[in-house]
């Protein structure tokens, strides 16, 4: 049976009502996400940026939310080779879980997680960030940060995802823009390792013309016709 990893971005969300980055024209509130979503601009502006994220992290719990058939398809697939199938997303919302899959590396973080930015601790994201939002870990305590991959911060458990590419036989992209590195490289990667590469959006992607297979539309089709 095939070592499968999957990358996911902002697209395979689209249909479940959360907007890409792309919708957004690379603009929240008027502010470039690259701004936004920097650690120079949480220390230029702290309350936009937990603004920018509490307001992501309540969209989650919007009762229209929920995982799409393309979500699905994914835990279903992960269901029927049991330990074969490693999701690497770069989405931080909850949706995968919510449909089912177990093995998911939030590679950029998690909008329902919180981190001490002194301890490094990570906890679950109960309440909005504010200033009085603090950590339990140190002394004095510390206002939480999100436990988001900035521009500029290091992904999250790298080494795992590059242990896991080395080992597929086939590397399907899902949803993104290939705009951003190093998730925009691992078709690169999964290629010269020998893996089959497919990637499945609604166009072409920055990267598109390395993937020896691509199929164009929407996730909740192309995803379930990959899948069944
Ligand atoms: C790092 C969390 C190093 C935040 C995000 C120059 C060249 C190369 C690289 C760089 C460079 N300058 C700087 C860099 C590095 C930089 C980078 O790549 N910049 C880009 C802008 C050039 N990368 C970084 O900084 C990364 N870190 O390099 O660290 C390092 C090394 C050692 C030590 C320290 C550091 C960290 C990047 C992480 C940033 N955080 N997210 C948050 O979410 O708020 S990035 C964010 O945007 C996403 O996570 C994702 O990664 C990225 C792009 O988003 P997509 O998911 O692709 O969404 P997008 O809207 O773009 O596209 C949606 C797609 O879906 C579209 O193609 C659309 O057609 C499709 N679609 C829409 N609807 C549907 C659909 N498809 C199917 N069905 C539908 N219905």
């Amino acid at each position: 049976m095939a070592n499968i990893v999957i990358l996911t971005g902002a697209g395979i969300s689209a249909e479940s009502g959360l907007k890409t980055f792309r919708d957004q024209d690379g603009l929240w509130e008027n502010h470039p996400i690259e701004a936004v979503a920097t650690p120079e601009g949480y220390q230029a502006n702290p309350q936009l940026v937990r603004e920018f994220y509490n307001a992501r992290w309540k969209q989650l719990k919007d009762a229209d939310v929920a995982p799409n058939a393309a979500h699905q398809a994914l835990a279903r697939l992960e269901a029927e080779h049991q330990g074969r199938v490693t999701l690497v997303t770069q989405n931080v919302d909850d949706l995968h879980e919510r449909a089912g899959s177990r093995r998911v590396i939030h590679m950029h973080g998690q909008l329902t997680k919180a981190r001490c930015p002194v301890s490094q601790q990570v906890f679950p994201k109960t309440e909005p960030f504010s200033e009085s939002t603090v950590c339990t870990c140190c002394i004095p305590h510390y206002p939480l940060r999100p436990h988001i991959v900035w521009f500029g911060e290091m992904p999250l458990q790298m080494e795992r995802i590059e242990n896991e590419l080395a080992q597929c036989d086939l590397f399907i992209s899902i949803g993104t823009s290939g705009s951003v590195y190093p998730a925009a490289g691992f078709v690169e990667l999964a290629n010269q390792l020998g893996a089959q590469t497919i990637e499945l959006n609604l166009e072409p992607s920055q990267v598109a013309s390395q993937f020896q297979q691509t199929r164009y539309g929407r996730a909740s089709e192309t995803v379930v016709e990959l899948v069944e």
